[in-house]
């Protein structure tokens, strides 16, 4: 199952998420910039809009990877992952249980999973996930929660806990970071603001591999 997440990454180190209100793009008008950037494994990411326009907009965004050979997985919602045949979801302890999506979903599945401390990543590693996330590692504005930033030495400590499934490190992240989070032992970085802020536009050149 893990193995199919590191291929999707294809060597890169950064997962990009979309997000409609920072880009003020249609989710496939963002993919088409994170593929071009050299994405091969993007998130799907709607919080404002109704699960019918997520739906809509996601299969013009799959259609678009498909043809471009990137993978997409969409935040949150099983059913629209299950409806469009993309390549995985990302689930929150709010979503589908990973068990159900995997039912859903079959082996092949991406399923990620969001987590916020040790113990919850401890958790996380006996579910049936091809990679866990755990975060924020530092402050975000991106996502209001009362979760407190995790920081690189428990991150260190949840890669020793969850041992071989991909680890995915989220929120704070910047250019400037990326190094030391890495080091502390995530596999990928996930990236919003860095991404889609005007003045932190995604470059493959400088974001994958640092
Ligand atoms: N999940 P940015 S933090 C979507 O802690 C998300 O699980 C988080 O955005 C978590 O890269 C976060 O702009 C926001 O900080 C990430």
């Amino acid at each position: 199952m893990s193995s199919k997440f590191l291929r999707a990454l294809a060597g890169k180190r950064v997962y990009p998420i979309t997000d409609r209100q920072l880009s003020k793009l249609s989710h496939a008008e963002q993919v088409g910039k994170l593929i071009e950037a050299g994405a091969t494994l993007i998130q799907l990411r709607e919080k404002i809009y109704s699960p019918a326009v997520f739906y809509h907009q996601s299969a013009v965004a799959l259609q678009m990877a498909r043809e471009r050979g990137a993978a997409l997985i969409i935040n949150d919602r099983a059913d629209i992952a299950l409806a469009l045949h993309a390549d995985g979801v990302h689930l929150g302890p709010d979503d589908l249980p990973p068990e159900a999506a995997r039912r859903l979903l079959g082996p092949a599945a991406i399923l990620g999973y969001s987590t916020h401390n040790l113990k919850q990543a401890r958790v996380a590693a006996q579910m049936p996930v091809a990679y866990i996330a755990i975060g924020p590692i530092f402050a975000t504005a991106t996502k209001l929660s009362s979760n407190p930033p995790v920081g690189l030495a428990n991150l260190s400590l949840v890669r020793e806990a969850v041992g071989s499934i991909p680890l995915v490190a989220i929120g704070g992240i910047t250019g400037e970071n990326m190094g030391t989070v890495l080091n502390s032992g995530a596999d990928a970085v996930a990236l919003i603001s860095q991404i889609w802020t005007p003045e932190a536009q995604f470059d493959s050149k400088n974001a994958p591999n640092p």
